[in-house]
């Protein structure tokens, strides 16, 4: 099939003015077969870009540049048509002058290269909660990547029509090969100042430039699933977000749909794919990084998973940690930036087991490897960004319904993230406006996954709703979508439909503890599988809580330790206590720092929140 066979008039004109701009050798029209991924493949080895892996079938390693390991949210922007619609914690530039810009970035961007066209689906085809997109990209690591990770190729184009809805998705890896230039085993992409990953939401319009990696050029992961779609979900009355959902069914069969949102490699995929340490319970995955949910028609809210696929952290993964992404990325997976063994199998650190001989690191430098698995800081063989991509139908564990057409029923949402002091293990809102204040104080240490600069890993900032660099509006008008959207249920009269909202935090942490790995006094990983048995009798409406200044917590012997370790008994009653005056502080600075940010966007329900926990906590 060519440019000329689409039957869709607006997204042929489209190609055409972009084939225009970016003058590529040649124009291919992906058909998502096997024969192409392939065909793709073989040439990203035989340009020295991929290295098949002897260990893994149809496996491959990548190594990108240094400079291109992780979204770049300095580079990122929400080019709305005015400044105000993108908020204080979005990048904005003039639509106009943004277009000018990359428009002369573009202008012959793609010479001595092929511009794949990828038409994709987010979300089971067919679905009513599905939507659809074409990517325009010049770097064949994406072409692959997409196939995997969404729904994409000649399948596709039936539910486009002639003239149905599509985003439009423009990416190049910004390196054009002059004069027969060749890649020579170097992965193409811009310097960082242009780097360029843009959303104009106003025409649901994604436009990347210079970066080859993960978010920034898969479009229809962050770019379209959460930045593009919060815009669309805002003004159709639904929730895009950055959130797992799981199917939690316990020792008497019964099953509830959990969604979570925590920030980028704080463990989703892990809590996604957990394997209970407490008997009789079960926990299957329907995504592990992005729900979008709709309301039914009896009141409550169903989530689909967008996606197809894992794009999943490979560091700390291990047989212990997470068996089941060990074998859903066993086969058919593309892994970036890990490091490479001698008998041709990758390697990370938290892999679980020491490698042995030579290894070569991620930016292809060969190494004795250690003894012990412990690199120096910043000497790590894998980058701590690796990723694995991987087929969701691979997982093990991946639920029968995840790809059902109208979702599953959510009753429980989670926030989260790496918090080493003050928010305990578990608490839950008091009611739906709590549950939004919760999550718009959300708070994590910046991890590898969301910057390009080491020093800034390990600071706490404020993340709400774990959506801060996927957000494609003003953050405090998102944060109002959230109250509104409760109030509409209301008036339904479907509040009690809603999802209950709970706050957990598997990462306090005790450095001076020398019994405790890595300092966290809570073991995390299938031990997690304890707080979501006690969310799950939350949502029956149990008698297992107690009533604290900072909401429901579980009640003396609510939480089920049988066969926990001994070290971490010890630390319950501390992590599961409220931190008074910490959150006494925490209040501080929301009302000091975080919630002035919002000016008149701020909802004034968050606001009463604040207020009403501050003397709650005052009167304790
Ligand atoms: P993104 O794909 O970036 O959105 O990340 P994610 O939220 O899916 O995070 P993921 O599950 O991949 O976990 C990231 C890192 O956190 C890995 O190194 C995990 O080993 C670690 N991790 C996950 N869950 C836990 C936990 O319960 N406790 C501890 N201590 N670490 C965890
Ligand atoms: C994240 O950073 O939250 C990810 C990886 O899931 S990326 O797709 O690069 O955004
Ligand atoms: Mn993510």
């Amino acid at each position: 099939m060519t440019v000329n066979d689409i039957k869709h008039a607006r997204i042929k004109a489209w190609i055409e003015e972009c084939v225009k701009m970016c003058e590529p050798d040649n124009v291919v029209v992906c058909d998502g077969s096997t024969a192409e991924y392939d065909r793709l493949m073989k040439k990203c080895v035989d340009a020295g870009l991929a290295t098949p892996l002897a260990k893994k079938p149809n496996s491959f390693l990548f190594r990108s540049l240094p400079s291109d390991v992780a979204r770049v949210e300095s580079r990122t922007f929400i080019s709305s048509v005015k400044e105000e619609d993108a908020g204080p914690t979005n990048h904005w530039i003039d639509p106009k002058e943004l277009k000018a810009t990359m428009k002369g970035l573009y202008t012959g961007c793609m010479h001595g290269r092929t511009m794949y066209v990828i038409p994709f689906c987010m979300g089971p085809l067919g679905s009513p909660i599905a939507k659809y997109g074409v990517e325009l990209t010049d770097s064949e690591y994406v072409v692959l990547n997409m196939d995997i990770m969404t729904r994409a190729g000649e399948k596709v184009w039936e539910y486009f029509g002639t003239d149905g809805d599509f985003v439009p998705c423009l990416h190049s890896v910004g390196k054009p090969l002059n004069n027969g230039e060749k890649d020579n085993g170097v992965w193409p992409c811009a310097d960082v100042e242009h780097k360029y990953i843009s959303h104009f939401p106003e025409e649901r319009l994604i436009w990347s430039y210079g970066s080859g990696y993960g978010g920034n050029a898969l479009l229809g992961k962050k770019c379209f699933a959460l930045r593009i779609a919060t815009v669309i979900a805002r003004e159709e009355g639904w929730l895009a977000e950055h959130m797992l959902i799981l199917k939690l069914t316990n020792p008497q069969g019964e099953v509830k749909y959990v969604t979570g949102a925590f920030p980028s490699a704080c463990g989703k995929t892990n809590l996604a794919m957990l394997i209970p340490t407490i008997p009789g319970w079960k926990v299957e995955t329907v995504g592990d990084d992005i729900a979008w949910m709709k309301f039914g028609k009896d009141g409550r809210l169903y989530a689909i998973n967008p996606e197809a696929g894992f794009f999943g952290v490979a560091p700390g993964t291990s047989a212990q940690s997470n068996k089941n992404a060990l074998e859903a990325a066993s086969k058919n997976t593309i892994f970036t930036n890990c490091a490479l063994t001698e008998d041709g199998d990758v390697w990370w650190e938290g892999i679980g087991y020491p490698a042995k001989g030579k290894l070569v690191d991620w930016k292809g430098n060969t190494r004795d490897a250690l003894p012990k698995d412990k690199s120096p800081k910043g000497e790590e063989f894998a980058h701590p960004n690796a990723r694995f991509t991987a087929p969701a139908k691979q997982c093990p564990c991946i639920a029968s319904d995840w790809e059902s057409p109208e979702g599953v029923p959510i009753s429980a949402i989670l926030f989260g993230g790496r918090r080493p002091s003050t928010i305990p293990l578990v608490h839950q809102s008091r009611d739906w406006n709590h549950g939004v204040f919760l999550g718009s104080i959300v708070g994590s240490e910046i991890t590898a996954a969301s910057t390009i600069d080491a020093s800034q890993v390990g600071k706490i900032r404020r993340d709400p709703f774990a959506i801060l660099p996927f957000c494609g509006y003003n953050m405090g008008d998102y944060f109002q979508h959230w109250i509104d959207v409760g109030a509409a249920a209301a008036k339904r009269g479907k509040e009690d439909k809603l999802p209950k909202i709970f706050y957990v935090n598997w990462f306090r942490k005790d450095e001076d503890n020398k019994d405790l790995p890595g300092g966290f006094m809570w073991p995390g990983y299938g031990d997690n599988s304890r707080v979501l048995a006690w969310i799950f009798d939350r949502c029956d409406g149990k008698d297992n809580y107690v009533d604290t200044p900072i909401g429901f917590m579980p009640k003396e012997g609510a939480l089920n330790l049988d066969g926990l370790d001994d070290v971490y008994k010890a630390q319950i009653p501390a992590i599961t206590a409220v931190d008074k005056e910490g959150w006494l502080k925490e209040c501080k600075d929301i009302r000091e720092n975080h919630y002035p940010k919002f000016g008149k966007h701020l909802p004034k329900e968050l606001s009463e929140c604040l207020d009403d926990l501050e003397s709650r906590l005052n009167k304790a």
